[in-house]
């Protein structure tokens, strides 16, 4: 996969040499250009923004350095997906992803200031698929940090990035990309752990040491209800509907259900579980 990023911070993408994701650009898995929006600039400052137009505060990218830059950098191969940050976007999940990680080329472009001119991405659609996309509720100072967070959620995905595939279905939200949901499906997962047993005479949960693997599962699954509940009662909320947390019909297959079971664990957790199909 080949990751271009637009932005006047090129210095900021240092991160993408480490780790996982670093180890993938290394073996050739990803292949990151990294661009600075200033290269398209023509005046002596390099000048990238000026006021808003209607007034206001704060300052707005100019559009002509992003024009071509976009034509530029996309002029290096076919279809690329030009995916923009913004607060006002769509909300980045699991499932964008695992749809990213599928596409041979993504361009990010990352905004500074109130944003970029809004002809930018109107003008970038006649011409590619452009998707404008927010990593959470709150006002960065420009796009940067989101593409971090994307281009991580989306490296790991990658055939060969992540050492074990098996973790990917397993991870919370359960959503590995593949054809099917995982057993955490639309949940967090509960907690994990590991050696000594005993540690300031806190024990392992011994479900964790007997061997069975149906009992394991189960009590996971367990956990995870219990800390959907408390943590993320949008996402319970969402399950008990019975309805993918996506439009696409597919994903009502992909996405798990409740069982009676579920439904006990979640009561018992003191979340609200309407109907008469719980035992009392
Ligand atoms: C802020 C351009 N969803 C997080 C997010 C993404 C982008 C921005 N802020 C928050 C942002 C200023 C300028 C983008």
């Amino acid at each position: 996969m080949r990751i271009d990023i637009i932005t006047i911070f090129p210095e900021y993408f240092a991160p993408l040499n480490v780790s996982l994701i670093g180890k993938a650009a290394q073996r050739g898995d990803i292949t990151f250009g990294v661009h600075d929006l200033r290269d398209w600039t023509h005046d002596v400052h390099h000048t990238v923004d000026d006021s808003p137009f209607g007034g206001g505060p704060g300052m707005v990218m100019k559009p002509e350095p992003w024009g071509d830059a976009l034509d530029a950098v996309s002029a290096g191969g076919t279809d690329p997906l030009l995916v923009i940050p913004t607060p006002a976007g769509v909300p980045f999940t699991q499932r964008h992803a695992a749809r990213y990680a599928a596409e041979p080329w993504l361009i990010f472009a990352c905004g500074r200031y109130e944003g970029i001119d809004g002809r930018v991405a109107d003008e970038a659609r006649s011409r590619m698929r452009v998707e404008e996309v927010s990593i959470g509720d709150y006002v960065l100072a420009g796009g940067e940090p989101a593409v971090l967070v994307m281009a991580e959620a989306v490296g790991r995905l990658l055939p060969g990035v992540l050492g074990n595939a098996e973790s990917a279905a397993n991870d919370s939200f359960g959503f590995d990309g593949g054809s099917s949901g995982g057993p955490m499906a639309g949940l967090v997962e509960g907690p994990a752990y590991t050696r000594p047993r005993v540690w300031r005479d806190r024990e392992v949960p011994p479900v964790l040491l007997a061997g069975d693997h149906g009992a394991i599962a189960r009590w996971r699954r367990d956990m995870a209800l219990r800390r959907t509940a408390q943590n993320r009662p949008d996402l319970v909320a969402r399950l008990l509907a019975g309805r993918p947390n996506q439009a696409d019909e597919e994903a009502a297959d992909l996405l798990g259900r409740l069982s009676d079971h579920d439904r006990e664990v979640l009561s018992q957790a003191g979340f609200p579980v309407s109907g008469e199909d719980v035992a009392h």
